[in-house]
């Protein structure tokens, strides 16, 4: 994956991208006492547009918020513009955004007010983020045997770096035991979220989805629920078990740097007859419609960035 740019954004500079380079005791490095996006801009009709970019960066702001930040000296509207800036001075028009404010300059003694946060924006061409074959056959996935966040050992609402671990470890499970993504359930048993994506499941034409408590707030989730909705599916929040993924029609998940993507089998157990389903499918076509800024009612989605 080639994750070279022209420049990359820091603290209110942009440089170029063999100079963006941290201290090895930035503090963040070493507890994982950061927060971070993942952003998507695509291609429209009317030139390069970033999805959802100030939800994104709103959550971005909520992330710090709860990790304990205090007195970030940018504004929402700062780092809407910085992250425009920095896709233009990159000339990309397809790629994946990755802001992220972690402790530097102190913060020794676990103590987020012993430092001060700094400030980056990255940008990348990031193609298909669960491979290649994956939009049209779907991908085979496991149920961890690593449990999602307990909601108050970590803050799951948070993008939190240091939350990352516990995802790391289940998708390097998963992977080398040849699947293609993990599904973690949460402390209680029932079905969170993937490593990076949220999950959602479809019986006799209904769309189920976790409630939001243990897992991220996904903005894909979100899109999903508006455009499910539109095409006329009830599109339900309620706990999911693991046998309801075994005995679902179709099974999806989501996310900015996945998109929409079905599962074709969990736990060796097919789902449905085995391919990316039908349901799934039209959500797909309308998404990527949708990010591609060709549906007017979610032209209001695309933030150009000309
Ligand atoms: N759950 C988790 C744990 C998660 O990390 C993501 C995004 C989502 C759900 C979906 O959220 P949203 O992007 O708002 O729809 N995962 C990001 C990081 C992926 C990575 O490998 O890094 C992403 O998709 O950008």
């Amino acid at each position: 994956m080639g994750m070279e740019s022209k420049f990359i954004w820091m603290n209110g500079e942009l440089v170029p991208f063999e100079k963006a380079t941290l201290h090895f005791l930035t503090p963040a490095l070493h507890y994982g006492v950061g927060v971070f996006e993942g952003i998507r801009s695509y291609n429209t009709p009317k030139g390069p547009a970033i999805f959802r970019l100030r939800e994104h960066v709103e959550r971005l702001f909520a992330s710090a918020h709860v990790l304990g930040f205090r007195d970030i000296p940018w504004t929402v509207d700062d780092i809407i513009k910085a992250t425009k800036d920095t896709v233009r001075a990159n000339g990309f028009t397809d790629c994946y955004i990755r802001p992220l404010i972690y402790l530097d300059g102190g913060g020794w003694n676990l103590n987020v007010d012993g430092g001060k946060p700094s400030f980056g924006i990255a940008v990348w061409e990031w193609g298909n983020y669960l491979g290649a074959e994956a939009l049209a056959n779907g991908i085979r996935a496991n149920i961890s045997s690593f449990t999602r966040h307990h909601v108050n050992v970590s803050m799951t609402k948070a993008k939190i770096a240091g939350n990352y671990v516990n995802s790391v470890l289940a998708k390097t499970e998963s992977v080398r035991l040849g699947f293609e993504e993990a599904i973690m359930l949460d402390p209680q048993g029932y079905v969170a979220e993937c490593t990076g994506e949220n999950l959602f499941v479809v019986r006799r034409g209904k769309i189920i989805t976790p409630s939001t408590a243990p897992v991220l707030e996904g903005i894909t989730r979100h899109s999903i629920f508006v455009i499910a909705h539109d095409l006329g599916y009830q599109v339900l929040e309620q706990p999911v078990s693991r046998d309801q993924l075994y005995m679902a029609d179709e099974v999806f998940v989501c996310g900015t740097a996945a998109e929409v993507i079905g599962l074709s089998e969990i736990d060796y157990r097919k789902i449905g007859d085995g391919r990316s389903g039908k349901i799934t499918g039209e959500i797909q076509k309308a998404f990527h419609e949708a990010i591609r800024g060709k549906t007017a009612k979610y032209e209001h989605w695309c933030d150009y960035v000309g």
